[in-house]
């Protein structure tokens, strides 16, 4: 006889584009078939390749199934303990600590981008709970880019992205959705079927730029003169938006000075590798296709340069009239979690008369190492592989030594994992409730307990509820965790009328049975009314002049090391998101993450061919990789996915970009500022 199927609303938690709704097909307690909820209005019943692939993911046998604890750290002896010995030896721990220093400020969390579910900043509330103590901050995503917006409109907000649609011209700058955000190209195609342009600006021929119209191989890190270029040569041919200009934009005649005196159009072809030609031919598309819409993408930004360029592609879009058009306009980013309450990130902590201090995200270890008074003692990790996706691995690799007792929470025994005390089994979004919005469609969703937890797995949050119910048991009032709230009303207390309204929903029930669209502000500069102090776009920003930033979009060229020619970009990965998916070998990131791939005319310099073995390396450390000689590769430039088994991250050095402060309390990371020199080690077998 068939057995009942039950249908689960879930939601994709990765720190994506997409946040996909999915449904999941149950079968006697088993997650037998996952799809895309149709009633999704931007994913639309589709999921990406990784998505159809959960059923594998949440059942790989490579999934953390018990407490571990490992002695000693690094070792690699662990022993399966319960979650009651877990944690009686964290807590002993925490309160030993506690006890030393008189505070919980050598406690530390670490924890980001796993799953970015609302009720996943269990952590940082959890951490809030015990009063003053380490936090992380910083954002490793979008920072720098972040404040560039901030900075021109005075918010960050992006227009509802199916809106696309109604565009005459997209140019994309720095994304590659066709890997990273799958579902904007069913917008792009309803655009093109109607006759709009698609031209893709990007250092690295991606599967986006194989789909566009035209395709700009632009030098990394020059965008921003590329802009400039294009602004001037409008501006010269008198090709740009008057009205626009005049009523609605601050700093018109000191860009204008600028451009004439500081842009040379020779200097732009010359740094961002683009000819003379093609920059008119950019020129025109965009005065000739109203209305036009610029996507820049998070890798432009990871650049030592990244806010500045991102500053001159928006003022381009404020230059030609097409912020606040429907179908025009700038998109970057639109962040609906500040819409919401978080109240668990926002748990406000019992006071014991210290304040709580904060570790960049792109300095973290080198920064913890040096704390003292008290220094770092404990650390927590969760959702979040550091030694993998961060830079400066060495010095994590020393903290992490260091130490006097590393826990990490985690779905596999990842390199970070590896390098801790315990290692406590983290649910996946199948078994637990959650609320999800994205930080680029407009779209709200239910994420439902669809399955029990695997083996003996919890969620962030009933990890948090249990810690602090044995601390408290231990210590009476060492946490104010309410810990007996259950996730369901952890939901409830999120939905405010305000989210209600917004939202058009009478209960969060609602979502039970379908997702719901952020029904105001779908297209914030509709009005032109700029949350900026002068209420207009801003091409020459006070603010940022006061954060000793260009006031105007200015571009300076990045820093490079000429004992090392090559420049290392290292973006997202089709099969995985980051580290994520790794421990599925059968999808195939790893494979891709073992290549470097460089051109020919670089490779025959260095007497390297296709299929051999090299090492690269810089003064932070090496690698091995396959050789892959691609031509479309730029000169002076390789590629290599992140992952592979000596993560490539052990080869950046920490550099931050100029912007991100503003927003996220720290700069963003120059990720792609890194240089390199290859060198090979065996010769090709094949
Ligand atoms: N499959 C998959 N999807 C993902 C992720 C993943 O790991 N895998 N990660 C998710 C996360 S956390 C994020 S933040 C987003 C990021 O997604 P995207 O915004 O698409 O960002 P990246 O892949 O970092 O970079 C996009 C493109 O920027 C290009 N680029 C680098 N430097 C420059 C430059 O100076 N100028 C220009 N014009 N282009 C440049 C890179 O070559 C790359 O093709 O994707 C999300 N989606
Ligand atoms: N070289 C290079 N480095 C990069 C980037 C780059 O472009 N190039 N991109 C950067 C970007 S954009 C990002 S966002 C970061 C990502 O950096 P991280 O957030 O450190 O990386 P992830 O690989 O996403 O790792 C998250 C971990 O969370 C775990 N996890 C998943 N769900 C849960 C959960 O519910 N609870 C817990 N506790 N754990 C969970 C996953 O199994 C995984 O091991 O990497 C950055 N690093
Ligand atoms: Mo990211």
């Amino acid at each position: 006889m068939l057995s009942d199927v039950k249908v689960f609303k879930n939601v994709c938690p990765r720190n994506c584009y997409n946040t996909c709704a999915m449904l999941s097909y149950v079968v006697d307690g088993k997650l037998i078939k996952v799809e895309g909820d149709p009633s999704h209005g931007y994913c639309q019943g589709r999921l990406c390749g990784k998505g159809y692939a959960y059923t594998r993911y949440v059942y790989s046998p490579k999934r953390l199934r018990y407490p571990l604890k490992q002695y000693p750290r690094g070792s690699g002896n662990w022993v399966r303990i319960t979650w009651e010995e877990a944690f009686n030896l964290i807590s002993a721990k925490l309160l030993e600590l506690n006890h030393r220093y008189g505070s919980n400020r050598s406690l530390a969390y670490n924890k980001c981008s796993g799953n970015v579910g609302i009720l996943h900043y269990a952590t940082e509330g959890m951490f809030n709970s015990f009063g003053s103590h380490t936090k992380l901050r910083g954002n490793p995503c979008m920072s720098a880019g972040m404040d560039a917006v901030e900075y021109s409109s005075g918010e960050g907000r992006s227009p509802d992205p199916e809106a696309m649609t109604n565009s005459k011209l997209i140019v994309i700058w720095g994304a590659n959705p066709a890997w990273t955000a799958v579902h904007q190209l069913n917008f792009i195609n309803q655009a093109r079927d109607k006759g709009a342009v698609l031209v893709v600006i990007d250092p690295v021929y991606t599967a986006t730029a194989a789909t566009a119209d035209h395709y700009i191989q632009v030098r990394p890190g020059t965008d921003g003169l590329l802009a400039l270029g294009i602004a001037k040569v409008l501006v010269e041919e008198g090709r740009y938006d008057s009205s626009f200009v005049k009523e609605h934009v601050v700093g018109w005649e000191s860009f204008y000075k600028y451009l004439q005196e500081k842009v040379s159009l020779e200097e732009v072809q010359r740094l961002t590798g683009v000819a003379e030609n093609v920059l008119q031919l950019l020129a025109d598309l965009y005065s000739q296709n109203d209305p036009a819409t610029n996507w820049c993408g998070y890798g432009l930004q990871r650049h030592q340069n990244g806010g500045q360029n991102v500053r001159a592609i928006y003022t381009l879009s404020a230059l030609t009239g097409n912020v606040g058009k429907i179908g025009g306009d700038f998109y970057y980013f639109h962040p609906s979690t500040d819409f919401f309450p978080m109240n668990l990130l926002n748990l406000q902590g019992p006071d014991d008369g210290q304040v709580s201090r904060a570790l960049d995200i792109n300095n973290y270890p080198s920064q913890a190492l040096s704390l003292v008074d008290p220094p770092m003692k404990f650390l927590w990790i969760a959702a979040r592989n550091p030694l993998s996706q961060d830079q400066e691995v060495q010095d994590w690799t020393r903290l992490l030594k260091e130490l006097e007792m590393v826990v990490t929470v985690d779905l596999f025994m990842t390199k970070t994992a590896e390098a801790s005390d315990i290692v406590l089994p983290a649910t996946s979004h199948f078994e637990d409730f959650d609320i999800n919005v994205s930080y680029w469609h407009h779209w709200l969703a239910l994420n439902q307990k669809a399955i029990e937890p695997y083996y003996e797995a919890k969620s962030d949050l009933e990890i948090a509820k249990e810690l602090t119910r044995r601390l408290n048991e231990l210590q009476p009032g060492f946490s104010n965790f309410p810990s007996e709230r259950t996730a369901e009303e952890w939901i409830e207390s999120e939905f405010t009328s305000e989210i209600l309204r917004l939202y058009g929903l009478s209960s969060w029930r609602d979502l039970e049975e379908v997702p719901a669209k952020l029904q105001f502000g779908n297209n914030p500069w509709l009005d032109l009314n700029f949350k900026t102090n002068t209420g207009k776009f801003e091409i020459f920003s006070k603010n940022a002049k006061d954060d000793k930033l260009p006031a105007l979009p200015r571009f300076w060229a990045e820093s490079s090391d000429l004992s090392f020619p090559l420049r290392m970009l290292t973006p997202q990965n089709i099969t995985s998101i980051h580290s994520q998916n790794w421990a599925l070998e059968w999808i195939g990131s790893d494979k891709r993450g073992n290549v470097v791939t460089l051109n020919p005319q670089d490779a025959v310099q260095r007497k390297v061919e296709d299929g051999d073995l090299v090492r690269i390396y810089n003064a932070q450390g090496s690698v091995t990789r396959k050789a892959r000689l691609n031509p479309e590769v730029l000169q002076g430039m390789v590629i290599i996915y992140q992952g592979g088994k000596e993560p490539v991250n052990s080869l950046l050095s920490g550099l931050s970009a100029d912007m991100g402060k503003k927003h996220s309390g720290s700069e963003g990371a120059a990720l792609y500022n890194a240089f390199v020199e290859v060198e090979k080690i065996v010769r090709s077998q094949i």
